[in-house]
């Protein structure tokens, strides 16, 4: 019987040491120490010995079974420890490869130009006002001098949309910031300096130079004793900071009814300095924007004295700022979303 013993600790031990996972584990587990295993079977057997044998017999089986239940134990504690590292090794993180680089966005040039603007108009004191994109007739027209079937009105191609349910009146997608000039004199009264950014739409064909949806920046000064002078001072200094500090600029009369008197304002060509070019068509200038003195009609319905104030105010294109800025010849490209243009801006 001892020989039994000695030869099945032997053959259990040499099997549990080649074991590595806990499912054979627990399958040696059962055929050893189970109900049916084989060291519980020898224990059972014990009591058939002849009774000089019984109490080495069960002694050894005794030992035999503590001893294996010991080392299956130590083995589950080994194995459990294994597995555990191994399921963390699959889930590491390897820190020696190499990284996915992120995708940095930038602000689109038309917002960058956009930004330039402001902070030229910030730093000679002007303020920041945004109006509404769908606007009312009167504002964007009515209360800027044109009244309804005004022949001025064809000058700005416009969207009308239906108004909201229950409220009378036109309105339409702003053609331009202007009608903000109104809005910003109702909120406050002179001293008044504010420049207006923001989107405005006109129904028309796009070309190289004009698009159905693009951004305007107003600026409008209220203030008793304000002249041309003013304007011209202002609009040139602008030019200067956003362009060089050599830049000609230009005034010529023009006609805007909320004006009087009105000019439109031109820079000599940056690309060929005033030589004349393809850019600018061969006449050295370039064509900026729009501008006046508001006029007395204007302040009037807004409750403004004109006997009193005065003001100026213009309005320019920032795509067309950027086209000169950065040489672009066509305005499509800033919508067109081709990641190789917008790239070539990244600040
Ligand atoms: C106006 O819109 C006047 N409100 C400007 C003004 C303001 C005059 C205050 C006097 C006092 P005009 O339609 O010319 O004017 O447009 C002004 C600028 O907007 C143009 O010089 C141009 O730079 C830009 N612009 C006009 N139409 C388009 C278009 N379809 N696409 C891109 N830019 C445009």
């Amino acid at each position: 019987m001892l020989e039994r013993i000695k030869s099945l600790r032997e053959k259990a031990i040499q099997e549990l040491e080649a074991l590595t996972d806990s499912t054979s584990l627990e399958e040696w587990k059962r055929s050893y120490l189970g109900k049916k295993g084989l060291v519980t079977q020898l224990l059972r057997q014990i009591g058939s010995l002849p009774p000089e044998e019984r109490p080495k017999a069960g002694e050894a089986a005794n030992l035999l079974r503590d001893e294996l239940t010991q080392l299956y134990e130590e083995k589950a504690s080994a194995i459990k420890e294994a597995e555990r590292l191994q399921a963390a090794k699959a889930q590491a993180i390897d820190v020696t490869l190499p990284g996915r680089r992120p995708q940095i966005g930038a602000l689109h040039p038309v917002t960058q130009t956009l930004r330039e603007i402001i902070e030229i108009f910030s730093r000679m004191g002007f303020g920041v006002y945004e109006g509404p994109e769908v606007e009312w007739d009167d504002y964007n027209f009515g209360l800027l001098n044109i009244p309804p079937e005004h022949p001025a009105r064809d000058m700005w191609d416009t969207l009308y949309i239906a108004p909201p349910y229950g409220k009378e009146g036109n309105m339409l997608l702003r053609t331009h910031t202007s009608p903000d000039q109104i809005r910003v004199m109702e909120l406050m009264r002179p001293p008044i300096r504010v420049v207006v950014p923001g989107r405005c739409y006109r129904h028309e064909a796009t070309d190289a130079s004009h698009e159905w949806m693009f951004y305007q920046v107003e600026g409008l000064a209220v203030d008793k004793g304000i002249t041309m002078a003013h304007l011209k001072g202002v609009l040139t200094t602008f030019v200067r900071e956003m362009f060089g500090k050599e830049r000609k600029v230009r005034f010529r009369c023009d006609y805007f009814p909320f004006v009087e008197p009105g000019a439109d304002m031109a820079m000599d060509c940056i690309v060929c300095g005033g030589k004349g070019c393809r850019v600018c068509k061969f006449t050295g200038w370039l064509e900026i924007l729009g501008a006046g003195m508001v006029h007395p009609q204007v302040l009037r319905n807004v409750g403004i004295d004109p006997n009193i104030y005065t003001g100026f105010a213009f309005g320019m294109g920032v795509e067309r700022i950027a086209m000169l800025k950065h040489k672009i010849d066509d305005i499509r490209y800033f919508y067109a979303n081709d990641l190789r243009f917008l790239k070539q801006f990244r600040a």
